[in-house]
């Protein structure tokens, strides 16, 4: 499948929660534009092949109007109780030619009897629904997120499980295959199931990826994240990740949908490194794909099909150093006719071999794609590969497994010939396709960071872009001065930037960022943690959190080494999802001598939770040289206080 979705809808859509506790008002779940045709066709067009919807999340509430349980749109306000949102979804993903998956999870907090052997047969009952009323099915999701504490039908209480043998995963597994022989399971924790986790949400997989794992025993984390080299099972990976930084939709993350350049790092990290990639749409309260997802899906798709749209491997001359029994039908062609049953292969003994593409002419390319013909297992452990560049061979990159599809970028280079060198293997290695291709560059627009010691640096998306920028206030151009290495600079200033592709004459949209103060002389007062430095270190990214059981109201001093007049001060908070530490309500008072303070501004920073970007107050200009942030209060309604970035405003 490669590419497929996933869907996330449910009562935490309302409640701003990422797991329901069980007993949310059924009566919130009300997606009055819901339209499963567009998330259909918004995968569709995004080049996806199936979707998989969270028909129950943890919390226990069912997007299908279950027999077994009252807990679900049968006692919702949408459509008036009539509405059953998988088979919306059955029918979308039927018109528009997807194939559909469910999330069943097997943590359900809102039933009385979970953690009793009577849930295992709601669950089961819930899960022959699902497998039986709604056409072929590709992949069921078992959950393996078990947070003990619950609703359970009013008890309240915390209840543990052992994932291993309380879910009787051999008897529901044979009911899967009962009811949908063609199913693929997926399950974290528990019976090993057709498909692995990674280890992670943030959309990587192990460089070195063996589609492999043991049939018995424990999957410590190295293995689900790289696979074991001599397991006896097919497990490969399939890796999840949501376009926005959580599964669920929060109005927070409006601003946080991930850029393209994120999305083809993790295109390379994922389908790039012998794994599937299951990308996330929160469904936002409307019911639908919110447009910038939908907007960065496409561009994600577009950009995909752009990078490999031309194999410059097709049709050229290719000689192997070794082909099986010298047979037509193992060779070196095979590896580049396209065809996805044909491969070139080498003799029994044989477990190094290279093979020689000569493209003919001078070429420019920066990416290498290659997969095993995976019916007859994963074998390569090694390879490298080479281009022959005036004259002399030159080594692109140097890379471990290969499975069903392994790419490799490197920097352009422009080539007659390229080697392609398999250095170990399990047994003689097995060549399905090769590709070569000249990827455009990703023209986001570049980061300009400025750090604490006043040094300017912009980095672009692709590592390859120039970069142009101007610090006279003018719209920088490709004529603009060229960013070669971290610019110093004192004082208060504007930078703008553009990255720029010769090749292609595209520039990328403009970045542009004002700085105040150099902070070089600047001191956090009283706190001896080194990192706290991240609060000036200009890096929105990295953050510091007091320190644990200190209580509200919390305060952060900074000595900004001499007097200066001040207007205004800036805070830019924690972007991390779990606990943050968003301060909502503050006070900030300036000193001249750490001793006497004097409150100059006090309040909110409004809808900081929805829009956790930089927040801005002024005040009277005056003149200090130190300044205190209390928090009061936080997003959490707990002590916890963190900060990505503290700053001044003067006049
Ligand atoms: C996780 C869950 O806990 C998240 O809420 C989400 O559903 C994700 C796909 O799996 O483990």
């Amino acid at each position: 499948m490669e590419y497929y979705s996933f869907v996330h809808l449910s009562l935490n859509t309302y409640t701003d929660m990422m797991w329901g506790y069980g007993n949310e008002d059924i009566k919130l779940f009300n997606p009055e534009k819901a339209d499963c045709r567009q998330w259909a066709r918004v995968c569709k067009e995004a080049g996806m092949k199936g979707i998989i919807i969270t028909a129950k999340h943890h919390c226990g509430f069912c997007l299908w109007p279950s027999k077994y349980t009252e807990y679900s749109v049968k006692n919702a306000p949408w459509k008036n109780g009539k509405g059953d949102m998988v088979r919306e979804m059955a029918d979308a993903c039927k018109e528009y030619g997807l194939k559909l998956g469910i999330y069943l999870s097997p943590w359900d907090r809102n039933h009385p009897d979970y953690g009793k052997p009577e849930y295992i047969t709601y669950f089961r009952n819930q899960l022959t629904e699902l497998l039986t009323n709604y056409g072929p099915i590709f992949e069921v999701w078992f959950d393996g997120a078990n947070g003990g504490s619950g609703y359970y039908g009013g008890a309240k209480e915390t209840r543990t499980i052992d994932p291993k043998t309380y879910y009787d995963w051999e008897n529901t597994y044979k009911l899967v295959r009962k009811l949908q022989p063609n199913c693929v399971i997926w399950n974290d924790g528990g019976e090993r199931g057709d498909l692995r986790w990674v280890g992670t949400e943030s959309g990587v997989v192990g460089e070195t990826n063996w589609s492999l794992l043991n049939s018995k025993g424990n999957v410590e984390w190295p293995m689900l994240h790289w696979g074991h080299e001599s397991g006896n099972m097919w497990v490969p990976a399939e890796v999840n990740t949501s376009i926005r930084p959580e599964w669920f939709y929060h109005p927070s993350e409006d601003t946080k949908v991930k850029t393209l350049a994120h999305l083809m790092d993790t295109y390379y990290n994922s389908v790039g490194r012998n794994g599937s990639l299951l990308l996330n749409f929160p469904i936002d309260t409307k019911g639908l794909i919110p447009e910038t997802d939908e907007k960065a899906a496409l561009e994600f798709n577009k950009a995909v099909k752009e990078a490999f749209a031309i194999n410059l491997a097709r049709k050229t001359n290719v000689k192997a150093s070794n082909v099986r029994k010298n047979a037509r039908r193992f060779g070196a062609v095979k590896a580049i006719d396209g065809k996805k049953d044909t491969y070139w292969a080498t003799d029994d003994e044989v477990t190094k071999a290279s093979l020689t593409i000569d493209l003919g002419k001078p070429t420019t390319f920066n990416r290498f794609a290659v997969q095993e013909y995976i019916r007859l297992g994963q074998r390569v452990k090694a390879f490298t590969i080479e281009a022959l560049v005036d004259g002399n061979w030159k080594e692109l990159a140097k890379a471990t497994t290969i499975g069903y599809k392994r790419i490799l970028r490197f920097p352009t280079v422009q080539a007659t010939q390229l080697r392609f060198n398999i250095t170990d293997s399990k047994s003689c290695p097995v060549i399905s396709d090769i590709g070569i291709y000249n990827a455009p560059q990703i023209l986001d627009a570049p980061a300009i960071v400025r750090n604490q010691s006043g040094e300017i640096k912009i980095s672009p998306a692709d590592p390859e872009s120039l970069v142009y920028y101007t610090m006279d206030g003018s719209v920088p151009t490709p004529n603009s001065k060229k960013y070669t290495g971290p610019i110093p600079t004192e004082g208060k200033l504007e930078v703008r930037a553009i990255a720029y592709d010769p090749a292609s004459g595209k520039s990328s949209p403009e970045n542009r960022e004002k700085f105040d103060l150099p902070r070089k002389d600047w001191k956090i007062v009283g706190i001896s943690d080194e990192k706290a430095k991240a609060i000036l270190d200009g890096n929105t990214a990295t953050a510091w959190h007091q320190v644990k059981d200190m209580k509200m109201p919390l305060d952060i001093v900074i000595d900004l080494g001499k007097e200066q007049v001040l207007s205004g001060f800036r805070y830019y908070p924690d972007q991390s999802i779990w606990g943050p530490g968003i301060i909502t309500n503050y006070e900030f008072y300036v000193s001249e001598d750490n001793i006497e303070w004097k409150l100059v501004s006090e309040g909110e920073f409004p809808n900081i939770k929805n829009n956790p970007l930089w927040q801005i107050k002024t005040f009277s200009a005056l003149k200090a040289r130190y300044i205190k942030l209390r928090a009061l209060k936080n997003t959490e309604g707990t002590d916890e206080t963190g900060y990505a970035e503290v700053d001044v405003i003067t006049e």
